[in-house]
């Protein structure tokens, strides 16, 4: 099934949802009308048994440039500009959207990801990148501190000294450096990358998809849980899913020597 926008692409074919952001003129760059597709789209992925997992891409040369920053400049000559406004209304309700999006979402980090869009990519279960792609925290060339919780995440994935560096510097990094400091997943050559991409989405697609809502669950909430929290949280989703058809299905699978075959119930 694939579903007419302006400026993403929406595909969903055997359980993988895809979007695609499509303005590789502008590198991708955000528009306002662009946020509002992905929130679209979401609303389409998130409606029970439509997908088991979500990829977003950028179509092109670049994952995405962040903001536009023409649409950013003209918003600026408006009487009643509110930097913030953004922030409240589309990029931190997508943040949060992808967070709680009970299936796997993967960041396919085809190029550059800079601003806002290095920090939705982050922002995602699983960031996988090709060997070309880069990353940068390009706010501080514009006078802007990290945003789309680009402060909440940097220094939880790697650390407050390099966090510091990336938020500063606003220097462009590589994805083997990304993947070396923790920052993503992996990196894969360029010619793999789609291979890779796809086959990680089929895995997530045939895989118990309310397991991988409750690991999402247990390990976001253990960046800011105490352990005894944390291990109790463990118990109540433990309990959850072994009630599952898939956690059954998974035990007698290996019993049985086969491969499980999970329905993501
Ligand atoms: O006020 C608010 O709304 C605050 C919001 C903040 C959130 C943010 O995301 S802030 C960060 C915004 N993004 C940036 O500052 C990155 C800007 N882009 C770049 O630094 C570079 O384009 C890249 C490093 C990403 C890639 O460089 P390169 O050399 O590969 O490509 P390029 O030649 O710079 O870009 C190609 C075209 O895309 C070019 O247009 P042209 O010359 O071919 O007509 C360029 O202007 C355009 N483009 C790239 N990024 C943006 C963009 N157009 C609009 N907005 C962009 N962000």
């Amino acid at each position: 099934m694939s579903s007419e926008y302006s400026s993403i692409l929406l595909d969903i074919t055997e359980g993988v949802a895809s979007i695609t952001l499509n303005r590789p003129t502008r590198l991708n760059a955000l528009t306002r009308t662009m946020r509002q597709e992905i929130h679209d789209a979401l609303s389409v992925v998130e409606a029970p048994g439509t997908a088991r997992v979500l990829l977003l891409t950028g179509a092109g040369r670049a994952f995405s440039a962040g903001q536009d920053l023409e649409e950013a400049a003209a918003s600026r000559q408006s009487e009643d500009f509110d930097a913030g406004r953004a922030l409240e209304e589309d990029y931190n309700p997508l943040l949060l959207r992808l967070r709680r999006l009970p299936m796997p979402v993967i960041a396919a980090v085809n190029g550059v990801a800079a601003g806002a869009s290095a920090n939705i990519a982050l922002g995602c279960d699983i960031v996988i990148a090709t060997r070309s792609a880069t990353f940068l925290q390009a706010f501080a060339r514009i006078g802007l501190i990290p945003d789309a919780g680009g402060t909440y995440l940097l220094p939880r994935l790697v650390g407050l000294p390099r966090a510091m560096g990336l938020a500063m510097t606003a220097e462009q990094i590589d994805a083997e450096t990304a993947e070396r400091w923790g920052l993503i997943w992996r990196c894969v050559d360029d010619d793999q990358f789609s291979s890779e991409v796809a086959a990680l989405a089929r895995k997530f697609a045939e895989g118990p998809t309310r397991t991988y809502a409750a690991m999402k669950e247990a390990l976001y909430a253990s960046l800011d849980s105490e352990y005894s929290a944390q291990l109790a949280r463990e118990v109540r989703l433990q309990r959850e899913v072994a009630a599952g058809a898939d956690s059954r299905e998974g035990i007698r699978a290996f019993l049985e020597k086969r491969k499980p075959r999970f329905t993501g119930d």
